[in-house]
């Protein structure tokens, strides 16, 4: 994949990567800061097949260091930087990486797990100083691209697991590159294409679908450290194309400023990581002539379907399987497929599709049929004319402004807390995220837990937005005649607890 991604940047005078400030880096100046980076994780010891964990701000030396790992052959794992010092202390413990660069405001607090672990801790911040920039200053820029086969491992992005703990996925060079080339088919990107990246380079979506196809058809990113209404609509005038989670097409048309004739210039406009509502659809197409081209895909299978370029982009869908996808709905109990139109678990073969959990391989066996097609846990329906529906999720999962939280987590550690007999954890609609995390919680008789000490003792254990934005009590939770919580009868109870009155 570094042959297909990253030596074509050499020869390449011209921008690639586009500042908030109008600064630019050409392709020539992201190679070489890749080669360099790539001597200094060689002289870390880094080896192919090594894991290099990055939680950083997003910048192009961020980007440089993923580039540098598929040119060493080690596994890039980007970790979200809303991710806390525990949540961090597992992914290294489990994923053992040879090298951790953190945010140099981090790195006190990481040395002590760095140095038990074994691990050399280098710092990077988002205005490109910290030790690996100063240790990739003093390395040579050329190295020698170490060669992998297609089925190597390139990655690993940890997905929570629905049932206890957090589970990398792990992402092959073939997995990566083959989803680029059918994104860059379906999308039609070409070197004429500038994207206006806004999204995180820690997930799928920014980095694998974002600077993957544009890396690959050579064209440019307009690179910002995130997403903001004021510096996305400042920048789309030069920028031909766009990729967000829901959040962002339904923030920008929160502004009046987000116009038809803002957005007369733009080629297209891509959602996927949620749900985008058929009502956001529409008031785009009504706002601005374009209609949002949505996908679905996941961290483990990267992209598995599309609405059509050319054809209709039908609101409420996510199209049909990518060229190379073979998609399927089956029953969930008894895994047969469902007749057309019925809905049930959708299931996904192709060179997409990941090759297991890291260290894990029970989970690995449980989450794939013994034809090869992955589980997906999303329930879907095919209509007559192949567009496929997400409808649901068979799993238990919250997605937040394209953030997955899982119940079971949140649960687990409201449930440590002392007054707190049980809690269940659920998603409600949420104008700006989608789904909003309630938490409703059974206190032990006596206790007088308020919201706020709840909220207190989470702070630090987990990541900002897995944090439950609003709290409940009751004095038991509806079950159904097995025992098991009934989440449906919350969500509906608690459907209006974002409601704006
Ligand atoms: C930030 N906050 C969130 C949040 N993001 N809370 C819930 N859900 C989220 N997604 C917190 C902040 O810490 C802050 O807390 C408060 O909410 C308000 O912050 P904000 O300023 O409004 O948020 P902002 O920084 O603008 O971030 C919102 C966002 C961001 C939507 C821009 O979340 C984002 O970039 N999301 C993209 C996620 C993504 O890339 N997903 C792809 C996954 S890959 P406080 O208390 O400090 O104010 C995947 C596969 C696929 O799923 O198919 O693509
Ligand atoms: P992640 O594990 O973070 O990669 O999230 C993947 C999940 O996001 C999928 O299993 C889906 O539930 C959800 N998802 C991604 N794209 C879409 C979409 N376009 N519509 C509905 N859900 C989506």
């Amino acid at each position: 994949m570094a042959d297909a991604l990253v030596s074509p940047l050499e020869l390449r005078g011209d921008a690639v990567l586009i500042r908030p400030d109008g600064s630019e880096m050409s392709g020539g100046a992201l190679h070489r800061l890749s080669g360099r980076i790539a001597n200094v994780l060689t002289e870390a010891g880094v080896q192919p097949g090594d894991r290099v964990a990055m939680q950083t701000e997003k910048s192009a030396e961020a980007l440089a260091l993923y580039l540098a790992c598929l040119r060493t052959g080690a596994l890039f794992l980007p970790l979200n930087t809303a991710y806390t010092t525990a949540e961090l202390n597992y992914f290294l413990g489990d994923a053992e990486p040879r090298v951790a660069v953190c945010a140099p405001a981090a790195e006190a607090t990481l040395r002590p797990v760095a140095e038990a672990k074994g691990i050399t801790l280098l710092t990077l911040d988002g205005a490109a100083t910290g030790t690996l920039v100063e240790r990739a200053a003093e390395a040579p820029e050329e190295f020698t691209t170490v060669a992998r086969r297609s089925d190597d491992l390139a990655a690993i992005l940890y997905t929570s697991g629905t049932t206890g703990r957090s589970k990398g996925a792990m992402l092959s060079h073939e997995n990566l590159l083959s989803n680029a080339d059918a994104l860059v088919e379906t999308w039609r990107f070409s070197a004429a294409d500038t994207l206006l990246h806004a999204l995180p380079i820690f997930h799928a979506h920014g980095l694998f679908v974002a600077t993957n196809v544009l890396l690959r058809v050579g064209g440019r990113m307009i690179f910002l450290p995130k997403f903001d209404v004021d510096i996305v609509l400042a920048q789309l005038p030069r920028a031909t194309a766009m990729m967000g989670v829901p959040t962002f097409f339904s923030r920008l048309l929160g502004d009046v400023r987000f116009t038809r004739e803002l957005t007369g210039h733009m080629r297209l406009f891509i959602s996927g990581s949620a749900p985008l509502m058929a009502e956001t659809h529409r008031a785009f197409e009504a706002r601005t002539g374009h209609r949002i081209l949505e996908r679905y895909g996941m961290s483990e299978t990267t992209m598995s379907t599309s609405n059509p370029y050319d054809g209709e982009r039908r609101a409420g869908t996510v199209g049909f399987p990518l060229p190379g996808v073979e998609l399927r709905v089956v029953d969930a109990e008894s895994g047969v497929e469902v007749l057309q139109g019925e809905i049930g678990i959708l299931e996904v073969r192709g060179p997409n599709v990941f090759k297991g959990y890291w260290r894990m391989p029970e989970k690995t066996a449980q989450e794939f049929r013994e034809d090869g097609f992955f589980v997906t846990g999303d329930l879907a329906r095919i209509d007559a004319d192949g567009y496929i529906t997400i409808v649901g999720r068979a799993k238990d999962l919250v997605i937040s402004g394209g953030y997955n939280v899982y119940p079971k987590e949140v649960e687990g550690e409201i449930d440590r807390l002392e007054g707190v007999a049980e809690s269940s954890v659920v998603g409600v609609p949420h104008a700006d995220f989608g789904e909003g995390v309630v938490a409703i919680v059974v206190r032990e008789p006596g206790s007088g837990l308020e919201a706020e000490e709840i909220l207190a003792a989470l702070h630090g254990r987990l990541a900002k937005f897995k944090q439950p934005r609003a709290i409940y009590f009751m004095d038991e939770l509806p079950r159904n005649t097995m025992g098991k919580v009934q989440k449906n009868a919350l969500r509906e109870i608690f459907d209006n607890a974002f409601t704006v009155l």
